[in-house]
């Protein structure tokens, strides 16, 4: 009686802290609906376990507690046939339950409509960088989505393993050098939600943040629309503004033509300075600077901070942000 009392208690305690606090964030993608039931299932399998195991152990500690002066062995016991099946029996059938329902979720998540975005996601050491190829292969370091339209997102590393996760999404999965790995999001709710990478890759893996900001879909196409028309214009001056901007150069570098005041970098004002300094000639420094940082480290900056993603940028994005650099930074 006691025992089932406990047992109860147990169940009551470990429900409120599931129901009470809240785990979860607001939901911003379909997905959310088809996880959160896998999710909430094998809490309350958990629940249910604990509720026994705990109720089992508090009720032992007091029933067969044995008097202070008693010394002597216990009954010798050689285990229970029935229990031993009922234990090995009943986790049993609860694992192969959250696997065939979790196997049933993941087989709809992969259901891609006829109808969506595609969005190519590349992880390096410590930064994300998101290309739209309908959008004349612009990159971005945020990750922009249209509102209830489904989106594909075909993500490689290259480096080592990370993971995309956005919790209000649900969904992780993991970006592996070498091969392309996909998840499909749906966004519900308007806003700006964490890209974080959830596979630790190195020293820098905690800032290995990015923004993924869900517009309204008139918004989105307008915005896909100037960057397609930005990045293809043929003036480096629009075009290589727009892959500095997009790609959060100005959150590190100051240049006046871009209005932007970062201080991690060197000023990019300077840049024929710094080129002089390094003994190169001035195109060929700011490139090599831009797809390999480490090349040349300005003396009094810190080396790999300036992140190494930039050498996955299309060459004619490349070609336009080294000339822009090249003009703006003359008339600085
Ligand atoms: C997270 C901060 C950060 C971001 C973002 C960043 N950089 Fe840098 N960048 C640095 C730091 C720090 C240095 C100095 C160390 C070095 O020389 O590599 C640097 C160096 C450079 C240099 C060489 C300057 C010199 O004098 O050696 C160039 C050119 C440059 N960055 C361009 C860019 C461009 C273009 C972008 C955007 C595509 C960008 N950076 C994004 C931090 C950043
Ligand atoms: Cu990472």
């Amino acid at each position: 009686m006691s025992l089932v009392v406990l047992a109860l208690l147990f169940a009551g305690g470990g429900t409120a802290v599931a129901v009470l606090l809240p785990w979860l964030p607001t939901a911003a993608a379909l997905q959310a609906s088809e996880i959160d039931p896998v999710f909430w299932m094998v809490i309350g399998i958990a629940i249910f376990i604990f509720a026994i195991v705990a109720a089992v152990i508090v009720y032992s500690v007091f029933a067969f507690r044995v008097p202070p002066d008693d010394d002597s062995d216990g009954p010798p016991v050689h285990g229970h046939v029935a229990l031993e099946i009922v234990w090995t029996a009943i986790p049993t059938a609860l694992v192969i339950a959250i696997g065939i329902y979790s196997a049933i979720v993941i087989q709809r998540l992969d259901q891609l409509p006829k109808h969506h975005l595609t969005v190519d996601v590349t992880a390096q050491q410590f930064a994300w960088t998101f290309k739209y190829p309908a959008a004349g292969g612009a990159t971005s370091g945020e990750l922009r989505l249209p509102l209830d339209e489904a989106t594909l997102l075909r993500m490689t590393s290259l480096d080592v393993i990370h993971a995309f996760f956005v919790a209000q999404f649900r969904e992780n999965e993991d970006v592996v050098p070498g091969m392309t790995t996909t998840l499909i999001v749906t966004p519900t709710r308007l806003g700006s939600y964490p890209v974080i990478c959830n596979e630790l890759c190195g020293l820098g893996h905690a800032l290995m943040r990015a923004e993924a900001i869900v517009m309204p879909d008139k918004a989105f196409a307008a915005w896909e629309k100037s960057q397609s028309k930005a990045t293809a214009s043929p003036s480096p001056s629009v075009a290589g503004a727009a892959v500095f901007k997009n790609n959060g150069c100005g959150a590190c570098h100051t240049l006046a033509a871009t209005g932007a005041t970062g201080k991690i970098g060197p000023a990019l004002d300077k840049l024929p300075k710094w080129a002089a300094e390094a003994k190169q000639p001035l195109a060929a420094f700011i490139r090599t600077s831009i797809v390999s940082p480490n090349a040349y480290i300005q003396p009094g900056y810190p080396k790999n901070v300036m992140p190494k993603t930039f050498a996955a940028l299309p060459k004619t994005q490349l070609d336009a942000l080294v000339q822009y650099l090249i003009s703006s930074s003359k008339k600085g």
